[in-house]
């Protein structure tokens, strides 16, 4: 057989798609799997090795499903808004429009030659207009049940590049792509109120099944805290400090208070704090720095007395000063701290760099050397004292100042709101209208989709507004409630909202009428697998759960959940064991590949190149034994005759078989090639198979490397696709080795006996028989001067 993969790749890439092996039909008797995979940002780079490692998995797993008689979704599209696109638009002065489509095609062209199974007529690009509109008409959904709103907020912004910049590109306070500093600027913007969904979203967690660390992840970015409120007074003021705390039972312990900078209170009393020109300073300061960079636990903590104003604690009644300091968030809880630097490692080092009181209410520690955190008995506390434990001592209190009307039992979550807008134009417009009678008017339903006007140039404006401001056709429009001269608004959806439903609109991708037909979408959801790189858990994963549930709660899906199953893939690494990259140099063109040795030797060596979660660098040497293995697959038909089992094979075909199929499930794809590879050597060991063997043998491999199974297929005369042939059974009574016990002799005499597989070697049989606790006091310490072996039956071993 000629072992030119590459030819025969064409080929059955071809068949396949003739006869469309790989549709998945709608509303089938059979039952059905819809397999998921993050679909790729068509970059102008093309497909990357990490690709076909991600694709690879759910690939396998929905070959296997089709063989095992499912009907089978394995859909695929396009998230295509973006800003690398639009900056190569910009560079360029190519629209983005024809930046993606050739894009697209390019990526189409090379999943292809992979042999993917995907299912191609149900392709979907997020930036469709066919497809927006439903992103758009989710939006005024939102919308209209007010979960949409627009607040000013400081954002991070580069006075330079006049370009708004995330925490994560403006690290150190300077801007990632030219190095000046970035200012806080004041700016409207849109949001989700995504944190009215933090505890369904939390909820949901308990019925899915997701890996382990992905369900931390995400338990871990909703960040579910309890505790209490609880309001001090300020001396004289008619005003509450109100403050969140994890540890109202720390409450005789407090001795000053913490606000934000930026908390709104201060400019309330500006008048009558004495010292506003440091305290204004101080604030200038903070305004430059990121989140990340004021909440580092080991950094130098600072901050301002505001004088001229003080708190009172309300179960002591004694008074207390009031700080700003810039490890305290104006975005969590109330934005203000009661500070108990005794058990609290931030607020005793602040504590110990200003000179205020340190009062211990728990018993266990050294407070003259460090806070003391951990549990113990209650000091100093009133009608605390005594309490040892921490649970009851808080419920204690709760119950007290809930008696005082000074607080009561809270929960904070972590999360925030979500940031909805962006100043680009490559992203969904945003369906409002500002109306200088009317306010914010969403435009009307039947006008979606609203459609991007045509740009010639693609540079955002000078303060950072979006380029979709300079087009006084899309700007000016007539408002839908009064008919007067109004506003669109100019911002654009973020990146990550064509991908928050786009698993609803594979199942009914060419629907005018509605997101999608109830029918189908009763069949096909929730998706059954989806598989996806561990770098989405915390956006993508959280925010496409927040819309899908959100979706829930307005009737258009049936399920809260979108996802009954997540796992995640490893990275690969450059063959330099660093992350690949373009400076590096290290990067692997997945193409290149299959020119050189064709895409089924691709396909097996991402999947067998380790663990499948586990990040792993490339190998060329590797791939080049996947493609030998691959060779030697091609050779069995020369060896192939006869029926049914051959009798030295049927254990290790059984066993083979089981062990693919359970691997499979769990994404061990690296042993299951494995034990095919050992079936192998023992097949070539035995100098021939049956037709048979042969045909188990090209179904296992077929999910990994098809093309080749079906070329060996169509030669034995199988009919119709290997792709939807049956799936092996094995007999689970013939996964284990036939064994015999026998007799062993030492010199002549019977000394024990030892158990051993059906024909062991002589090799074998000795060893084991020589560590039987019966027979080695006999030879221990002396020299073996002959050993006899009858297979089967017994073991001499003469010693002197
Ligand atoms: C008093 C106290 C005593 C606290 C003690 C802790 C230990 P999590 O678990 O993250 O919810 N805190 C509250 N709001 C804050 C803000 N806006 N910025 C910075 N810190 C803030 O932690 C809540 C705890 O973090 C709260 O409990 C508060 O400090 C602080 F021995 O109150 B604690
Ligand atoms: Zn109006």
């Amino acid at each position: 057989m000629k072992h030119e993969f590459k030819d025969i790749e064409a080929k059955w890439q071809k068949k396949w798609e003739e006869a469309n092996v790989f549709q998945a039909v709608d509303n089938s008797e059979k039952t059905k799997f819809y397999a998921l995979v993050e679909f790729p940002y068509p970059s102008g780079a093309g497909m990357h090795v990490g690709h076909i490692k991600a694709y690879s998995g759910l690939e396998v797993v929905s070959r296997k499903r089709r063989m095992e008689g499912y009907n089978v979704l394995f859909p695929i599209g396009f998230d295509a808004f973006g800003l690398p696109t639009e900056n190569y638009a910009i560079k360029t002065g190519m629209h983005p429009r024809v930046i993606t489509d050739k894009n697209i095609v390019k990526f189409t062209e090379q999943l292809k030659r992979v042999g993917f199974s995907f299912d191609w007529s149900r392709v979907i690009d997020t930036t469709d207009e066919d497809y927006y509109k439903w992103t758009q008409w989710i939006f005024l959904k939102m919308f209209e049940k007010g979960l949409v709103f627009r607040n000013t907020a400081l954002v991070n912004y580069c006075p330079s590049c006049k370009v708004v910049l995330s925490n994560e590109d403006s690290q150190g306070g300077k801007c990632d792509i030219c190095h000046s500093d970035v200012v806080q600027k004041s700016k409207d913007v849109w949001y989700l109120r995504i944190t009215e969904y933090s505890e369904k979203l939390l909820q949901g967690l308990e019925e899915v099944d997701y890996l382990p660390n992905i369900k931390q992840q995400q338990m871990n970015w909703i960040g579910k805290s309890t505790g209490a409120f609880v309001n001090f007074l300020i001396d004289g003021k008619e005003d509450k400090l109100r403050v969140y705390t994890t540890r109202p039972d720390t409450l005789f312990g407090v001795t000053f208070m913490v606000m934000a900078p930026e908390n709104p209170l201060i400019d309330k009393y500006a008048g009558e704090i004495t010292n506003m020109k440091e305290v204004e300073e101080y604030r200038n300061v903070c305004a430059k720095k990121t989140e990340f960079e004021r909440t580092q636990l080991v950094k130098e903590k600072t901050g301002v007395c505001l004088k001229g104003i003080s708190a009172v604690n309300p179960l002591t009644g004694k008074c207390i000063p009031i700080y700003i300091a810039d490890y305290v968030m104006m975005g969590y809880g109330t934005g203000a701290i009661m500070a108990v630097p005794a058990h609290d490692e931030r607020d005793y080092e602040f504590a110990k760099k200003f000179g205020i009181d340190i009062i211990e209410v728990i018993k266990g520690g050294d407070i003259s050397k460090a806070a003391y955190t951990s549990d113990g008995e209650m000091i100093n506390s009133e009608f605390l004292n005594g309490y040892t434990n921490k649970k009851e001592s808080i419920d204690r209190v709760i119950e007290e100042i809930k008696k005082l009307g000074i607080g009561e039992a809270g929960v904070q979550y972590k999360m925030k709101d979500w940031a909805f807008n962006r100043q680009r134009y490559w992203g969904e417009p945003i369906p409002i209208i500002h109306c200088p009678q009317c306010g914010v008017v969403p435009v009307p339903y039947e006008e979606l989709p609203l459609r991007l006007p045509n740009v010639e140039n693609f540079e955002p404006g000078l303060e950072g507004e979006s380029p979709l401001a300079k087009i006084d056709s899309f700007v000016n429009c007539t408002c839908p409630k009064c008919h007067g001269a109004a506003k669109r608004e100019t911002d654009t959806m973020p990146q990550w909202a064509g991908s928050s439903w786009y698993f609803l609109r594979y199942i009914d991708p060419h629907n005018e009428d509605a997101l999608i037909n109830e029918e189908k979408l009763k069949y096909w959801m929730p998706v059954d697998w989806y598989n996806g790189g561990m770098e989405h858990v915390t956006r993508h994963m959280i925010y496409s759960r927040f819309w899908h549930h959100f979706l829930y709660d307005i009737g258009v899906v049936n399920t809260p959940e979108p996802y009954a199953k997540r796992t995640a893939q490893g990275l690969i690494l450059g063959p330099d064991g660093e992350k690949m990259s373009k400076s590096k140099g290290n990067v692997v063109d997945p193409l290149d590949v299959v020119d050189v040795f064709g895409a089924d030797v691709l396909r097996t060596y991402v999947l067998f190149m380790g663990d499948y979660a586990s990040a792993a660098p490339w190998s060329d040497s590797s791939v080049r034994g996947c493609k030998r293995f691959l060779e030697r697959v091609a050779n069995l038909y020369d060896i192939a005759n006869g029926e049914g089992f051959t009798p030295e094979l049927e254990t290790i075909f059984n066993k083979t078989i089981k062990k693919v199929s359970n691997d499979i499930e769990e994404m061990k794809f690296n042993t299951a090639i494995a034990a095919l590879m050992g079936l192998i050597n023992e097949i070539f060991d035995h100098g021939s198979l049956t037709k048979d063997e042969l045909i188990i043998f090209i179904k296992l491999l077929c999910p990994v490397a098809p093309h080749i199974c079906e070329e060996i297929w169509e030669k034995i005369g199988g009919k119709g696709f290997l792709a939807l042939a049956s799936w092996p059974e094995y007999d689970e009574a013939k996964t284990v080795d036939a064994t015999l016990e026998i007799a062993v002799q030492v010199n002549g005499k019977l000394r024990g006996t030892v158990t051993l597989p059906l024909d062991c070697s002589q090799d074998e049989a000795l060893t084991n028989a020589k560590k039987v606790p019966d027979i080695v006091p006999f030879i221990e310490g002396k020299s073996i001067v002959k050993e006899i072996y009858v297979p089967n039956k017994i073991i001499n071993i003469v010693v002197k």
